[in-house]
């Protein structure tokens, strides 16, 4: 089915002749290479081919083909975690409600993915035409009323006269909110004729802070500050999404405080854990470090970008019961005041400048803190367990490592672990989609091809989303995946066992090796001992041209003591009768 741009009725704006060639889709290819999207990501369908091919004509942005739609949004929302924005282009309803999935989680985490879907003709709809993929009724604005819950902004290009103001109106909010837009273009518009972008600057101009409201917030942090002897600082994972200036901001701020600094886990790696005043995660009974002691200690809490739900919290177990002051991502609260129109960064950099230097908190964290675990590595032969995968794991970690850690015990795991200065950690724990990692490992390696990128996954999790392995052989990019195999959905278990829990076996390797094809270059292997760990791991380090699995056997109750804990509570708050 081919799109026609002669029957699209002429557009309202004026169209010089140089510009007849110039189509709606080539409108939201410039706008997508102008706001710095350099891949975007893609399952063909009727509906959107004639878009495709012009996104493809555009010489900034390369189309990158994914197994399915599911997938295709997961590894555009690891794609926005490495570039700050992506891009997910799908066909009409059986593409677009699987894409929903990521585009959730892009919601959830705060990431700007621009969720991109072709629609119906649009002279179907006055001839009350039932058409393929849709519900089978004529109205098929249903996709949009969808897409409205689960992005910012939510737009469908009636005809391509209104196609500039929808695209760039959509990407801007989604650049501003940190949160995923929908654009929604009918299959004969893609082609038809538009007038050319205007600068960029009207889409990508920040919303700077309201200069009295940012004064005023910080006057009243001075009021909150004053006469508490043990402010800590407590980093949650909107703290990233602000931006790579909130960060900065963020140490400065710490350097001028000279108080506790903890955070929270989906925070991990966003504040330096070689820095003198980081204290730990705090995650109630399982925090690291012992942070929980130092954070309930505390008599003043300055929450940057936290979020407190049921799984941060320990299934509410470890809420701070002090007033709290939130620095969020474009405000700030107090207890008894709020502010608008605050940009994070701008807000801690003033603040830096502000408070008065008190290291009192670190003083006591000092006689807090515990002793480094000793840590015992296995002999060669060693049957391998979960404690030595992680004592191994953790050699692997530098500068240049990415670590994803999936839903699962690879997030306790994960958190447990040392981050070097420069390495980064990728989590998705609000929407906790057990697969993510894999797609969106993929999506973020294709931008950050130099650095090391690490998947934590179990078995469990794999299964969900295992075709996008084979995008890592077609892109040859050198990710390795570590596979905790447990036979079975373990957090769960500790959560709440029964036989569903259960999962049929695969053997790991071998399907890698399948999709190998005839021209791959991907590594699978089994590992049941410490010794072949170790090599394993050796044998990835040196393979470059591809994704090496490693299948790692453990016993199906070796666990985190974490895990146990965190799930009893979890499950003990899901469990909360119902209010009479
Ligand atoms: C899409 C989706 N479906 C279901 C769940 C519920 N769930 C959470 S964890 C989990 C099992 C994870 O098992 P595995 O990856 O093997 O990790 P393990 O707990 O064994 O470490 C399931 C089914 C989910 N989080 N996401
Ligand atoms: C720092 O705080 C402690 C209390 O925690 C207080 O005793 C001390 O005087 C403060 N130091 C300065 C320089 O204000
Ligand atoms: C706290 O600050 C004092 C004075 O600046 C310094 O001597 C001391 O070493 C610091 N202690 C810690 C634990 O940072
Ligand atoms: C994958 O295919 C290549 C040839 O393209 C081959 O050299 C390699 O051994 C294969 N890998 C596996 C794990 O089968």
């Amino acid at each position: 089915m081919s799109a026609s741009a002669s029957t699209n009725p002429p557009s309202a704006n004026a169209l010089s002749a140089q510009d007849v060639k110039f189509t709606v889709g080539d409108y939201l290819a410039e706008r997508l290479a102008q706001v710095g999207v350099r891949h975007h990501f893609v399952v063909p369908g009727d509906y959107n081919l004639v878009l495709l091919d012009k996104l493809q004509a555009h010489p900034d942005l390369k189309e990158i083909g994914c197994a399915n739609e599911l997938n295709c949004s997961m590894a555009a929302e690891g794609y926005a975690r490495a570039n700050g924005v992506s891009a997910c282009v799908v066909t009409f309803s059986v593409g677009a409600i699987s894409a929903f999935n990521g585009t959730g989680s892009a919601y959830s985490e705060n990431l700007p993915l621009i969720l991109i879907s072709g629609g119906p003709n649009t002279n179907d709809a006055s001839q009350f035409n039932v058409l393929h993929h849709t519900l089978g009724g004529y109205d098929n604005t249903y996709q949009l009323e969808m897409a409205k819950k689960v992005t910012c902004c939510a737009v469908a290009v009636p005809r391509a006269a209104d196609a500039p103001r929808l695209i760039d109106r959509a990407i801007r909010a989604a650049l501003l909110a940190k949160k995923p837009c929908y654009i929604e273009i009918p299959t004969n518009l893609a082609g038809a004729a538009c007038v050319r972008p205007g600068p960029i600057s009207a889409v990508t101009e920040p919303v700077a802070s309201d200069k009295s409201a940012l004064e005023a917030a910080a006057k009243c942090a001075a009021d909150y500050l004053t006469g508490k002897l043990k402010p800590v600082i407590l980093v949650g994972p909107k703290l990233r999404r602000a931006g790579p200036e909130a960060e900065e901001a963020l140490i400065k701020l710490a350097d001028a405080l000279g108080c506790a600094v903890a955070l929270q886990p989906a925070a991990k790696g966003m504040f330096p854990e070689d820095h003198p005043q980081f204290v730990g995660i705090f995650w109630g009974q399982v925090s690291t470090d012992a942070a929980d002691s130092i954070v309930h200690w505390a008599d003043a809490l300055i929450c940057v970008g936290t979020v407190f739900n049921d799984y941060s919290t320990v299934g509410w177990t470890a809420v701070p019961d002090i007033p709290l002051m939130a620095a969020e991502m474009d405000h700030v609260t107090y207890p008894g005041a709020h502010f608008s129109r605050v940009r994070l960064a701008e807000f801690l950099n003033y603040l830096a400048t502000t408070v008065t230097y008190n290291n009192s908190t670190m003083v006591e964290y000092g006689r807090l803190k515990p002793d480094p675990p000793q840590i015992h590595s296995a002999a060669s032969g060693d049957q391998l367990t979960r404690k030595e995968i992680s004592r191994q794991l953790q050699g692997m970690l530098d500068s240049k490592t990415s670590l994803f850690v999936e839903t699962g015990d690879s997030w306790f795991n994960g958190i447990q672990l040392k981050l070097p200065p420069g390495a980064q950690f990728e989590i998705e724990m609000q929407w906790g989609h057990i697969g993510w990692s894999i797609p969106a490992a993929f999506g973020y390696a294709l931008r950050y091809p130099e650095r090391r990128t690490i998947v934590l996954i179990g078995d469990g999790s794999f299964q969900v989303t295992a075709q996008e392995v084979a995008q890592m052989v077609r892109f040859n990019l050198p990710i390795t995946i570590i596979l905790i195999n447990n036979r079975g959905y373990t957090i769960e278990v500790e959560i709440h066992d029964g036989s569903y829990n259960k999962i049929k076996n695969w053997d790991y390797a071998l399907l890698v090796q399948a999709f190998n094809g005839t021209d791959g270059q991907a590594k699978g292997v089994r590992v049941n001992t410490a010794g072949e760990l170790e090599e394993a791991i050796r044998a990835a380090d040196s393979h470059k041209a591809g994704p090496t699995l490693i299948e790692c056997t453990i016993h199906q109750d070796d666990c985190s003591k974490e895990l146990i804990t965190w799930g009893h509570y979890v499950a003990a708050a899901n469990a909360r009768p119902p209010r009479p």
